[in-house]
């Protein structure tokens, strides 16, 4: 599994798939999720609102799946993080379990390039030294999941999450 780390605006990207950080409602928000929403179109509003009707809430940990409409990738995976609360209500295990979800949905779609946002490290507020370490530990051995996926790209939007992924997967 090839590993880049860019820094970018993740609407730019052309792997099968992008992930965006969502939330529970899939409803479309601030932050990455905005800019998602806003570059894929309308029928993205319409594709969660029918998911959400059908399956209910998204839980924090999880991830679903939609189509890429006006983007240039195929498919958007939709990851919900965990909210920092002060990191003893599970935070970082829900974050693990985001990144656990986005590769177990990527393979069983036959998705081989990702690109992947800094989930939780903005609105949710998640300290972005911690999230940098749990991305690089899953990463660089995600066990399990030994991957035909192919192609991961960590786009960040900040400097500083950009430099503590470079320092992290050094
Ligand atoms: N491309 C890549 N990364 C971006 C972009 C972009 N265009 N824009 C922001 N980021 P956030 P969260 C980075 O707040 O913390 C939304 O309202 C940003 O610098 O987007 O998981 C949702 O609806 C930060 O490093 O997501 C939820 O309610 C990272 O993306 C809530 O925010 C994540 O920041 C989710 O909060």
């Amino acid at each position: 599994m090839k590993i880049d780390i860019i820094q970018g605006d993740i609407t730019h990207e052309k792997t099968d798939a992008i992930v965006n950080a969502a939330n529970p409602a899939l409803a479309g928000g601030g932050g990455v999720d905005g800019a998602i929403h806003r570059a894929a179109g309308y029928d993205l509003y319409e594709e969660c609102r029918q998911i959400v009707h059908k399956t209910g809430e998204c839980k924090p940990g999880f991830a679903v799946l939609t189509k890429g409409y006006n983007l240039l990738c195929r498919y958007i995976i939709h990851a919900v993080g965990p909210v920092w609360r002060g990191g003893n209500n599970g935070e970082e295990e829900i974050l693990l379990n985001c990144y656990r979800n986005i590769l177990a949905l990527a393979i069983e779609t036959g998705i081989k390039s990702i690109a992947i946002p800094n989930i939780s490290t903005g609105i949710y507020g998640f300290p972005k030294k911690k999230a940098a370490n749990i991305v690089g530990t899953y990463f660089k051995n995600p066990a399990e999941e030994q991957p035909s996926v192919e192609y991961i790209r960590f786009v960040c939007f900040d400097e500083e999450n950009y430099l503590l992924y470079k320092n992290e997967f050094a």
